[in-house]
């Protein structure tokens, strides 16, 4: 089959042609099953064949997801599924290959794969599917709980300061770094379709709830109440501006967030921060919007795409190199193992 084959789109490919004939073992209620639903769509809007999708996930309630699409799946090894997917990358660049991951698998036993397949920049969108906990464990905390968590494993409220995924993300380098949510699926589409469309690792932190184990840890940028006040959604070349009425902006003063009133303080929307996920600087004080909600002057939590760039694809980059290398006077494997660094010992 050639290149052409298989990235050509079918355009006549529904939503339902993805999903599989396994019943779906995630408890009623879970978050994972409008990031399924919304999978299956965004899929088919792509058209690109089934044959030609990879998903790859851990371990954990979110990485049964390839049993429930009907492409080529792996359900693989606890925290790995960035180093198999790595390998399915190299060996098929031409297929489209995604990683499904739980806070757990990819923070916790898979935090050294995650940063090193970001900073790598493979071509695959990895969807993290955060709920604050271990769910298929039965609940015991996760690098993501928050301080104070009473859970299975914390009983007396987990001490440990939590990792914010989108900060760490940007640390180890990533080229495209997203935020979005279970409870809004058009907003969840449109980060999915984006990370696909972007040339290099697209991390994507998608909110989920575990309503058995941590119902409600969201709910304050979920709820139809609460999420004007204190969601910040990005729009690209827009100013940042939130509220149920929109009545609030955020401004820099030099390198610091400012809330402000658009209603009384004297300031307008000319004076208001732009959104331009091309500007790491900028990026990288997006990402540490992390306050406790409740707290009093907490920045609201930003939602979209927070960082976009380009940089060479490692895939490319190992078919280039051994382009170049080929037909020049190269050791062979055993030459390469032997050299002259190693010694009998008798
Ligand atoms: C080597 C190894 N260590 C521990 C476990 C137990 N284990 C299975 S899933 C999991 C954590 C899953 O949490 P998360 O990634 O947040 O996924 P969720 O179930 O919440 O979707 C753990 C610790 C395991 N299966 N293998
Ligand atoms: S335990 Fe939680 S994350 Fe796992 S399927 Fe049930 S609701 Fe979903």
């Amino acid at each position: 089959m050639t290149q052409e084959d298989i990235t050509t789109k079918n355009a006549t490919i529904q939503p339902k042609d993805f999903a599989s004939d396994q019943d779906v073992r995630w408890c009623p209620g879970c978050g994972d099953y409008s990031i399924l639903k919304q999978t299956q769509t965004i899929l088919a809007e792509i058209g690109i064949p089934r044959e030609n999708i990879v998903f790859v996930s851990g371990i954990g309630c979110s990485s049964r997801f390839p049993y429930y699409l009907n492409t080529y799946g792996m359900h693989t090894i606890h925290g790995r599924a960035p180093a198999i997917a790595t390998g399915i990358k190299l060996a098929r660049p031409e297929l489209s290959v995604w990683i499904i991951t739980g806070d757990g698998d990819a923070l916790s036993i898979g935090g050294n794969h995650l940063i090193h397949i970001l900073r790598r920049n493979v071509n695959i969108p990895i969807l993290l599917f955060n709920n604050e906990i271990y769910g298929l464990t039965k609940g015991q905390y996760s690098p993501t709980s928050k301080e104070g968590m009473v859970s299975k494993s914390t009983p007396y409220g987990s001490l440990d300061h939590p990792f914010n995924p989108v900060l760490l993300a940007m640390g180890a380098e990533a080229t495209f770094v997203a935020r979005t949510m279970d409870r809004d699926p058009a907003h969840l589409r449109e980060i999915l379709k984006a990370g696909h469309l972007h040339k290099g690792s697209a991390f994507i932190e998608i909110y989920q709830n575990c309503n058995v184990f941590n119902d409600g840890a969201f709910e304050i940028f979920t709820e139809k109440d609460t999420k004007p006040l204190y969601t910040l959604f990005l729009e690209e070349k827009q100013p940042l501006v939130f509220g149920k009425n929109r009545e609030w902006g955020i401004r820099l003063d030099g390198y610091k967030p400012q809330i402000v009133s658009l209603q009384d303080s004297g300031f307008g929307l000319d004076d208001l921060w732009i959104h331009d996920s091309r500007d790491r600087y900028k990026a990288q004080i997006l990402a540490t919007f992390f306050d406790d909600p409740r707290k009093e002057n907490a920045l609201p939590r930003p939602f979209g795409i927070i960082y976009q760039s380009q940089r060479p694809c490692y895939e490319d980059l190992v078919y280039q190199q051994i382009e170049n290398v080929k037909g020049k006077n190269t050791k062979s494997l055993k030459e390469i193992i032997f050299g002259t660094a190693t010694w009998e010992v008798h």
